[in-house]
């Protein structure tokens, strides 16, 4: 087994979509093991994204990122870093394939609705970025 953070960025709340994402979690056998809802300053963005700091897109990344609140959630499963990628798609939404999140509810390449850890490793430090051991079920 697996865990994952994924977020349903500031668009993705803002357009009342939280619903119809964790909908296709829950529909694909992902399980969800924490939730919250944050709104995060300017510089927690810029923690969060560290690994970005030097593209060009940071300042505007981390602007739009602090801009309303978000849903942070741990995924649970087998596999589940590489399937919640599959399920979000490609950055670009324009790039994005049919069916997935990205393709569905991406405005741009930077309001692409969600976010989803790239490694095992970079999962372990997104998790513990939202969420103590106590917030996370099972
Ligand atoms: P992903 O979110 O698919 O893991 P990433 O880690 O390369 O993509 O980039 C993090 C976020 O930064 C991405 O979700 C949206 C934004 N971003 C990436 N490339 C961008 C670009 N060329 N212009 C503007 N924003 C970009
Ligand atoms: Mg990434």
């Amino acid at each position: 087994m697996e865990r994952t953070l994924s977020i349903i960025k500031p668009d993705g709340v803002a357009r009342n979509l939280v619903g119809e994402i964790i909908k296709r979690f829950e529909e694909a056998g992902i399980g969800i093991v924490a939730m919250k809802m944050v709104h995060l300053s300017r510089e927690e963005c810029r923690a969060f994204y560290h690994v970005h700091r030097n593209r060009p897109f940071f300042d505007s990344l981390t602007e739009y990122m602090s801009s309303g609140p978000i849903v942070a959630m741990v995924l649970d499963g087998e596999d589940v870093i590489r399937r919640n990628r599959e399920l979000m798609g490609a950055t670009n939404p324009k790039d994005a394939a049919p069916g997935t999140i990205r393709h569905a509810f991406g405005s741009d390449v930077e309001k692409n609705v969600v976010h989803g850890s790239d490694s095992a490793e970079n999962a372990a430090v997104e998790i513990a970025f939202f969420f103590n051991a106590l917030e996370i079920c099972g």
